[in-house]
């Protein structure tokens, strides 16, 4: 619980005396002298969907030469359920080519990415997202993120009928400070709309997300959600949402104050309330996160310290009535599932790490040249083509056959997921993105050597504590500690429904090996019928070692 009395966080102040969001990011913009902008501002650039980087490859050159590091931005899309038309596509693959590094990074989030782009190119590049009907609001930022939505191939009725409630929240939940349109898109300032009635002028006191997901699929990992609705459906109906609250997956080493939650069911709504909760979780979260300790300041840490019961209370009161108890739910799996629908009318194919080569070479950009349906990002960087017509069958079947996108990947690749890291993510440890083929590659060698080829285990790698990939929640989740080096976590469950408590600290690629290696063995010998390997490993109860 923070002291009543502690000092505001230094980003406070910043949010507090920019004025909606602009502070001297224009001034930033046009100083030619550094590709960098003021630290302040950096904050503030995040809300508008940007974070400053730079090159960490380069950096020992650079800085052995006495040269500024080698600053660019990257720049994130909201995209609501990750759902883009072909032209969207073609647009953003455009920008990234002409303006990124090349590549576009399809995120865990059902985002995408751009790396790489130059200051003096930002402007072109946010104007260039806006003129193909997206925008990169909100996908940074003390404000609500973009929103999750399952993208499993569902009946299209009911996709797109929780797709839309995504959408809505997302939408609703928007800042409505008018610095947007005033940095990017050449507005006049000071427009009427220029106020923030759900936010207020200092925003959240941290980042905040919400995801919807349609069980048994857990594609979006609602319960690591700040907030999650997890659809009730009877006989093909959407009833509603039992609402989950208080999860969240980042921490800091050494510091156990900070820790990986799940969220916790706290109430029931219909399909017509789920915006009004949300924004009355929002709220409550504005009025009572805290504001002192960023560290401590989100949605999980109000929920712990102030109990459940007390938050449905403050969520009940902001909503004007009260919350039906949760429903029960069941999950199956959290993974895609490759390959082509049942009615062959969608193909979901892996992208390694989600990273895509922009330009002409790429096959999405050929497939979107063709394609009248949609293209859906799922939550663990991968891609479904949607609404395929029968007579593209088998050309787009050719243009993936002759890709390195995979619609027949291993299960264990299939499953796996990485986040950035190295080079551009500035926080990192250790290497994920680019460590993720060597590890897959080697586990499931060691999978066959133990008599258990194709196994379907859940991997998850994160290059530091924050989890961007989720990895606490997976069967197997590596959390980066220093190049090289990684803790262990082992026992989430397949579902999404359970963490994994560190097993080993402090490992390297070999000691990784060398630790799974005897519990494959066990698993082959002794796993019941079904038993996923999660659920092994607690059975098990090994004797965990944190330190060894
Ligand atoms: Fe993340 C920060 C990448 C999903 C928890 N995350 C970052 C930054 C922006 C580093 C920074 O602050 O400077 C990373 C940029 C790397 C780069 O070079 O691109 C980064 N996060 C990502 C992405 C791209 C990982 C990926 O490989 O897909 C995901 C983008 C999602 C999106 O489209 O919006 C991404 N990040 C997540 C998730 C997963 C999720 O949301 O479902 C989490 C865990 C859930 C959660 O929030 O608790 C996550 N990212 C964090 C945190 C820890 C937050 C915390 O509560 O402690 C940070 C650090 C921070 O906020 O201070 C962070
Ligand atoms: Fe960067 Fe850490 Fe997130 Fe990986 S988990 S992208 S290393 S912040």
């Amino acid at each position: 619980m923070p002291a009543p009395d502690a000092p505001l966080s230094r980003n406070e102040t910043i949010k507090r005396e920019s004025h909606l969001l602009r502070g001297g990011i224009e001034e930033g913009l046009s100083r030619k002298v550094t590709g960098a902008i003021e630290e302040d501002d950096t904050q503030l650039l995040k809300f508008h969907g940007s974070y400053q980087q730079d090159d960490r490859d380069l950096r020992p050159e650079r800085g052995k030469r006495k040269l500024e590091k080698a600053f660019f931005f990257m720049v994130r899309v909201r995209i609501p359920g990750g759902v883009l038309t072909p032209a969207q596509w073609l647009a953003l693959d455009a920008i990234a080519r002409d303006y990124g590094n090349g590549t576009l990074r399809l995120t865990s989030r059902q985002s995408v990415q751009l790396h790489g782009v130059l200051k003096s190119n930002l402007r072109t590049v946010i104007a260039a997202v806006a003129a193909a009907g997206l925008d990169t609001r909100a996908t940074c930022g003390d404000v609500n993120r973009t929103v999750m939505c399952t993208t499993a191939p569902l009946p299209s009725r009911l996709h797109a009928e929780v797709l839309a409630i995504a959408t809505a929240m997302s939408e609703h939940l928007l800042p409505r400070s008018s610095a947007y349109q005033e940095l990017w898109l050449g507005a006049e300032s000071g427009t009427d709309r220029d106020a923030e009635p759900i936010y207020g002028p200092a925003y959240l006191p941290r980042k905040f997300k919400i995801g919807v997901v349609v069980p048994p699929v857990n594609d979006a990992d609602v319960l690591s959600q700040d907030l999650g609705f997890i659809a009730v459906i009877r006989k093909g109906s959407l009833l509603g949402f039992t609402v989950a609250a208080g999860g969240g997956m980042g921490a800091t080493h050494g510091e156990p104050a900070t820790y990986p939650r799940l969220a916790e069911p706290f109430g029931f709504c219909t399909p017509d309330q789920a915006v009004a909760v949300a924004e009355a979780v929002l709220r409550t979260q504005r009025d009572y996160g805290d504001r002192a300790d960023r560290k401590h300041a989100r949605l999980k840490y109000t929920i712990a310290d102030h109990g459940l019961e007390w938050f449905r209370s403050e969520v009940e009161s902001r909503l004007g009535k009260p919350l039906a108890p949760p429903r029960r739910f069941a999950f199956a799996h959290t993974g895609d599932r490759f390959g082509w629908s049942e009615d062959l009318s969608a193909l979901t194919v892996l992208v390694p790490s989600g990273r895509l080569k922009a330009g002409d070479g790429s096959p999405i950009v050929a497939i979107a040249r063709r394609h009248g349906g949609t293209f859906r990002i799922t939550p663990n960087q991968n891609l479904v083509i949607a609404g395929i017509a029968p007579d593209q069958r088998s050309a787009i079947t050719a243009l993936i056959a002759d890709s390195d996108l995979d619609p027949t990947p291993t299960p264990l690749r299939g499953q796996a997921m990485a986040c950035v890291a190295l080079p551009t993510c500035g926080l990192a440890l250790a290497e994920s993105e680019r460590y993720l083929p060597q590890l897959t590659a080697d586990i499931d060698g060691l999978l066959a050597r133990s008599g258990l080829a194709g196994a379907e285990i859940l991997l998850r790698v994160s290059g530091c504590p924050n989890g961007c990939s989720r990895p606490y929640l997976a069967e197997i989740g590596l959390v980066g500690r220093a190049p090289g080096r990684y803790d262990l976590h082992l026992g989430g469950g397949f579902d999404g429904s359970r963490l994994a408590p560190v097993f080993r600290q402090n490992l390297d690629h070999a000691g990784i090996l060398e630790t799974l290696a005897p519990i494959f063995g066990d698993y082959a010998a002794e796993r019941k019928e079904g038993e996923r390997f999660g659920d092994f490993v607690l059975r098990k109860a090994y004797p965990a070692a944190p330190n060894g």
